[in-house]
């Protein structure tokens, strides 16, 4: 199938429906608040751990009109964002059929959007065959969800803002996952769809907190020493910036007006619950993203003993488990 108007993207020839899959990713260093909301450039940097386990498939697929179905079930606004982004990304594209499932708890702080956009940016550029590197497709996800950007790529994984108001992020992986292998508990205390969005709550930080450009002033720093630590296998030192990262962006959204809070109490529990665990001597940091749930990052010899503790936890409904993962790629017809 090829399209007529040679300026059109055209489709793949021996791709009639491709399927991509990609994982979502957890930031230490976090991104939080972007310089350009058009173009969905992050004010700061960021360093992630891409995971396996949790995983969004994507299909697509040309079809007579654009059709998104999340989850089994058609959603008109995730969709509208979808369709957005591709038209950025593939004027002129084909009317798209698009099926994407997630076997994870959606928008709930679990980087759905991050695996979401990564998925959909390679199995769309595959089948309307736009032959991007893996930077470049980077750098597309990365406008459709800042975060998206990072799961292009496995194991641990840096963004790093352009270092001009009209240039690129630069996405770059930092380590393999068999290189430094970690562990993630995730300690789920809610499984709804968080009431305010995370870029609704950062334009509202970047507007209101009186701590935000302390945040983008400081990054710099939480970036380097986490590069270090990771080149060094410092399980000690990146648990430090990772949490200090944490605690720092959820201050800075604190400040917002009118303050926001993501966590809950199980949230607030589970910090408390690693803080012993790393004072007996155990591998173990937490970070908590937009979302009430908190995940642990764990020296592998010691997350049954994490999960443990934290499935005992008042409100913790569940425990995920991942390992570190590849980045987003295509299932073979
Ligand atoms: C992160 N988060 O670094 C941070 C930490 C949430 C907290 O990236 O507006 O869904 O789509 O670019 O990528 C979530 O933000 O935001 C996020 P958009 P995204 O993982």
């Amino acid at each position: 199938m090829t399209q007529s108007s040679s300026n059109s993207p055209r489709l793949s020839d021996d791709a009639a429906t491709v399927t991509a899959t990609a994982h979502p990713n957890i930031a230490l260093v976090k991104y939080w608040g972007k310089a350009s909301e058009a173009r969905n450039i992050p004010a700061v940097g960021s360093l992630s751990l891409t995971l396996d386990g949790l995983a969004t498939t994507t299909r697509v697929a040309a079809a007579g009109e654009d059709r998104f179905e999340l989850n089994g079930n058609a959603d008109a606004g995730m969709g509208q964002r979808a369709f957005a982004f591709l038209d950025q990304y593939w004027p002129g594209r084909p009317a798209l059929d698009i099926v994407s499932d997630n076997n994870f708890p959606t928008a709930a702080g679990l980087a759905s959007s991050a695996s979401g956009f990564a998925a959909l940016t390679l199995a769309v550029d595959t089948l309307l065959d736009g032959g991007r590197d893996r930077e470049s497709l980077a750098q597309c996800a990365g406008s459709g969800s800042g975060s998206a950007a990072r799961s292009l790529f496995g194991g641990v994984v840096r963004l790093d803002p352009p270092t001009q108001a009209d240039g690129d992020i630069r996405v770059r992986q930092l380590a393999e996952a068999s290189d430094f292998p970690l562990e993630l508990v995730i300690a789920v205390t809610s499984a709804v769809r968080k009431p305010i969005g995370s870029t609704e709550a950062m334009r509202a930080t970047a507007a209101t907190s009186p701590y935000f450009d302390a945040w983008v002033r400081d990054q710099s720093q939480d970036l380097a020493a986490a590069e270090q630590a990771v080149a060094a296998r410092d399980f000690d030192a990146l648990a430090a910036v990772t949490e200090k990262s944490c605690m720092k962006m959820h201050a800075v959204m604190l400040g917002n007006d009118p303050w926001l809070l993501y966590w809950n109490a199980a949230t607030v529990a589970c910090i408390h619950e690693v803080r012993v665990l790393r004072a007996s001597g155990l591998g173990v940091c937490f970070t908590i993203d937009a979302g009430p749930q908190l995940k642990a990052v764990c020296l592998p010899g010691d997350a049954d003993r994490v999960a443990d503790t934290l499935e005992g936890v008042d409100g913790v409904t569940d425990v995920l488990r991942a390992s570190l993962g590849r980045g987003a790629f295509l299932h073979t017809p």
